[in-house]
C-alpha cells in the first residue's frame, strides 16, 4: 500500500523569473514603517536587511538602498559593552544578527564602519566549554549558532580567538545515524541546521568528517513530486529549503541529486505575480525572507540573469573573493 504524501499542488505559471517585480519588491520593503508586517518584525530586522541587500545584490542592483542609511544603522545596533550587534536599536545583541551585519558590511566593503575585535571579542565571550556557542547572554545553544560563529569570525579574519577543535568536535556530536545534524546532540535531523552544519565544516575545512553519501541520500529524499523541498520527512515543501538543501547538496558536490526542472518550476510558481517577492508556498503572502531563499536556490541552480552565490555563506561569490574567504567545497 502506497503511503500519502503531505504535498501541495502547483500551478504552471509563471514560468519565468518576474525579476523586476523582485527588484521593486525588495527595493520597497520597508518604506512605509508604519506597515503592520514591517513593525511586527523589528525583532529581526537586522536580517530582514541582509536578505533584502543580499537578494538586490544578486540581481545586480545593489544601489536600489540607501548604503549610508545602512551603515549607520548598524552603527547604531553596536552593544558598546558586549561588542555584539542587534536586530535593531535597543534591543539585546545576538550572534544571528551580529552575522547578518558582518554580512552586510562585507557586501558594502565597509567593515571598518564597526569595531571588529570586539565582535571577536563577543563571538569568543559565548563560546563553551563543550565547544558549543550561546546566541546571546541568555544561554540558549545550538548548531545555527556554531555556524554564526565561525561565519562571522572568517568574514573579519580572527578565527584564532575560539577553541576551532572543541568547536568542531561539538558540531560532529550533533550527527545522527541517519547522516543528518540538529540542533544539539540526539536532536532530529533538520534540513536547516544541516545547511549549518555542513557550512561550519565546509569553513572550517572538515568536510572529510560527513559522511556524504548518506547525507546527502536524506537530503535528496526532501525532494517531494510537486518538486518542492521539505525539511524533514513528512513535512509540507517550503521555498526556503529549496536553498537549505540546495547549498548544503552544493557543498557537497551532490546538486544533480535531485532535480533541478522540478525545483525551479516549484520556485518559479512561488512568485507573487501582482507585488513581486517570493512565499513559502504556491499562492501564499510572498515576504523578504522567502525571496532572498528563492533567489539563492535559483542562483545555485544556475539562473543567468542572477550573480552566482556562495553555497557556504548566502552571500555573491565576488564579495567572498574580495573578502579572501575560502570556504571549501566537495568537487567529485
Ligand atoms: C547566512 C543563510 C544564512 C543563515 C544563517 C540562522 C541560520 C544561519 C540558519 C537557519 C537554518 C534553519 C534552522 C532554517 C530553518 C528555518 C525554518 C523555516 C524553520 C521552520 O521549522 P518548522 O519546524 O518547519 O516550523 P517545518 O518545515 O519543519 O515544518
Amino acid at each position: 500500500m502506497a503511503f500519502p504524501t503531505n504535498d501541495v499542488s502547483i500551478s504552471d505559471e509563471p514560468k519565468e523569473l518576474l525579476f523586476d517585480k523582485h527588484v521593486e519588491y525588495i527595493a520597497n520593503h520597508g518604506n512605509d514603517k508604519n506597515d503592520y508586517e514591517y513593525c511586527m518584525t523589528e525583532f529581526l530586522r537586522m536580517s530582514g536587511i541582509y536578505w533584502g541587500v543580499t537578494g538586490l545584490d544578486l540581481m545586480y542592483q545593489l544601489d536600489r538602498v540607501n548604503r549610508q542609511e545602512i551603515v549607520d544603522f548598524i552603527k547604531k545596533c553596536q552593544c558598546p559593552t558586549s561588542g555584539g550587534i542587534s536586530a535593531c536599536e535597543g534591543h539585546d545583541p545576538h550572534i544571528l544578527y551580529t552575522l547578518s551585519a558582518v554580512q552586510i558590511l562585507c557586501i558594502y566593503d565597509c567593515l571598518e564602519e564597526i569595531d571588529t575585535d570586539a565582535i571577536g571579542r563577543y563571538v569568543s565571550s559565548l563560546q563553551q566549554l563543550d565547544g558549543s556557542f550561546f546566541g546571546d547572554k541568555w544561554g540558549e545553544v545550538d548548531t545555527r549558532f556554531s555556524f554564526c560563529a565561525v561565519a562571522i569570525l572568517s568574514l573579519i579574519n580572527k578565527m584564532d580567538v575560539i577553541d576551532l577543535e572543541k568547536a568542531v568536535n561539538f558540531v560532529m556530536s550533533c550527527c545522527n545515524s541517519d547522516g543528518g545534524f540538529g540542533s544539539k546532540p540526539n536532536a532530529e535531523s533538520h534540513a536547516g541546521l544541516i545547511y549549518c552544519c555542513v557550512g561550519f565544516l565546509s569553513i572550517t575545512d572538515q568536510l572529510h568528517r560527513l559522511d556524504c553519501e548518506k547525507l546527502a541520500w536524506w537530503l535528496c529524499e526532501r525532494q517531494l513530486p510537486s518538486g518542492g523541498l521539505n525539511g524533514r520527512p513528512e513535512k509540507l515543501p517550503d521555498v526556503c529549503y529549496s536553498w537549505w538543501v540546495l547549498a548544503s547538496l552544493t557543498i557537497m558536490g551532490r546538486l544533480h541529486w535531485i532535480s533541478a526542472e522540478k525545483l525551479q518550476k516549484f520556485i518559479l510558481s512561488c512568485q507573487d505575480v501582482e507585488t513581486g517577492g517570493f512565499s513559502d508556498r504556491t499562492g501564499n503572502m510572498p515576504d523578504i525572507f522567502h525571496t532572498l531563499f528563492g533567489l539563492g536556490a535559483l542562483s545555485l541552480l544556475g539562473d543567468k540573469r542572477l550573480r552566482k552565490v556562495n553555497p557556504t555563506f548566502c552571500m555573491p561569490q565576488y564579495v567572498i573573493d574580495r573578502c579572501n574567504v575560502k570556504p571549501k567545497i566537495i568537487t567529485l
